[in-house]
């Protein structure tokens, strides 16, 4: 690809950390709050490229941005190619790893720089990219979190209404609370409250065993699940592909996925019917868009996580791409945030990626 000839000047790395409209309650952990680092990437041809990454926890907004400055003065000078970003990057970075809060600031980077390169062809990312898809199908991912080890039963069916009423035809449940047939119940209150054409997927975040994985996916068979999400630890590659082989309900896998040959094993393993990507995990949009190719080759549907902004960019340009996950937890600093219209995600038209920050947000926000 012929990129636009920029020149890197400095970098600029801020924390912010907004509530989120509806806490997140995972079997995990529990989120009230969604830490982000905002990068902005200064050329001396004044294209300014953004990247925001989601931190999940407070601690590491810092240290991201850190690893940024470190890598910002490395980079001054240099010319804005994804492949010389990366190659700067890498060296410095080889001893300690690229994976973690690095290859979450090296994918953030490389975000940033391939925002800069379409905004310098006047094209939104997605057909600089080539991708021709104009919307995406996206699910509304923002709540039926566990809030309790008993489901309650009310709520939940009021969210799964709510949710969809958004203007989605599709929603995410979190699953694994330690009694598996709060679950069940749980499962059926959001479908009960919705059409029988709406989609109900569902997510452990790996949270259970095998063995129990297989009963409990075993027993769910019946309750209409579009997806399970993380049923155990991702990284059993043997475990998932038992999981993927014995139940009829797919297995979504991929957002903890940080390198483009465990994903590819994974893929040979068949520890998967579904993958997902995270934009920041797996080394930003030049990561995206080889995990897409080995989807391609596997002929495996392609989701998003997180970003959506970004990603329906990316899932334009993909060519198995499947769902869109939609969380509203960026909008507070993004000026723009990216538009629905029925179930799905309009791909923004503006060069670039078209996320730009409400500085007014940024300083409210800030994480100081
Ligand atoms: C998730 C995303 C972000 C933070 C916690 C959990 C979840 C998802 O796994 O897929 O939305
Ligand atoms: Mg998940």
């Amino acid at each position: 690809m012929n990129h636009a000839e920029l020149t890197i000047s400095s970098i600029r790395a801020r924390a912010v950390s907004a509530p989120m409209k509806r806490p997140l309650g995972t079997s995990a952990a529990r989120m009230k709050r969604a830490p982000f680092v905002l990068l902005d990437l200064y050329t001396n041809e004044d294209i300014v490229g953004h990247a925001h990454v989601f931190c999940y926890l407070d601690l590491a907004a810092p240290m991201i941005c850190d690893v940024l400055e470190v890598a910002g003065s490395l980079l001054k000078g240099a010319s804005l190619k994804p492949d010389i970003i990366r190659k700067i990057c890498d060296d410095h970075f080889m001893l300690l790893g690229n994976q973690g809060v690095i290859g979450m600031a090296i994918s953030a980077l490389d975000v940033a720089c391939w925002d800069a390169l379409s905004q310098a062809s006047g094209l939104p990312l997605s057909q600089y990219l080539g991708g021709d898809l104009s919307s995406i199908p996206a699910y509304n991912s923002n709540g039926l979190s566990i809030s309790s080890a008993v489901a309650d039963v009310g709520e939940i069916s009021d969210e799964a209404g709510y949710l969809l009423d958004q203007g989605f035809n599709a929603i995410k449940i979190r699953l694994g609370r330690l009694d598996h047939d709060e679950d069940v119940r749980a499962v059926r209150a959001a479908r009960s409250a919705i059409s029988n054409q709406s989609l109900l997927m569902s997510d452990y975040n790996q949270t259970l065993s095998v063995p129990d994985a297989l009963a409990r996916g075993a027993d769910l068979e019946k309750e209409g699940l579009y997806w399970i999400e993380e049923p155990i630890s991702y990284e059993d590659l043997d475990g998932n592909s038992q999981l993927t082989k014995a139940l009829h309900v797919p297995i979504q896998n991929g957002e903890n996925y940080s390198n483009l040959s465990f994903l590819a094993m994974a893929m040979t393993m068949k520890s998967m019917d579904y993958v997902m990507v995270d934009l920041m995990r797996i080394g930003g949009v030049s990561g995206w868009m080889h995990a897409a190719v080995l989807a391609k080759e596997a002929g495996i549907p392609m989701s998003s996580h997180l970003y959506p902004e970004v990603s329906a960019h990316l899932l334009a340009a993909t060519p198995t791409a499947h769902w869109l996950e939609y969380v509203d937890w960026g909008e507070v600093f993004i000026l723009n945030p990216i538009r629905f219209s029925k179930g799905k995600a309009e791909v923004p038209t503006e060069p670039g990626t078209g996320v730009f920050w409400d500085e007014d947000a940024v300083a409210h926000y800030s994480l100081g």
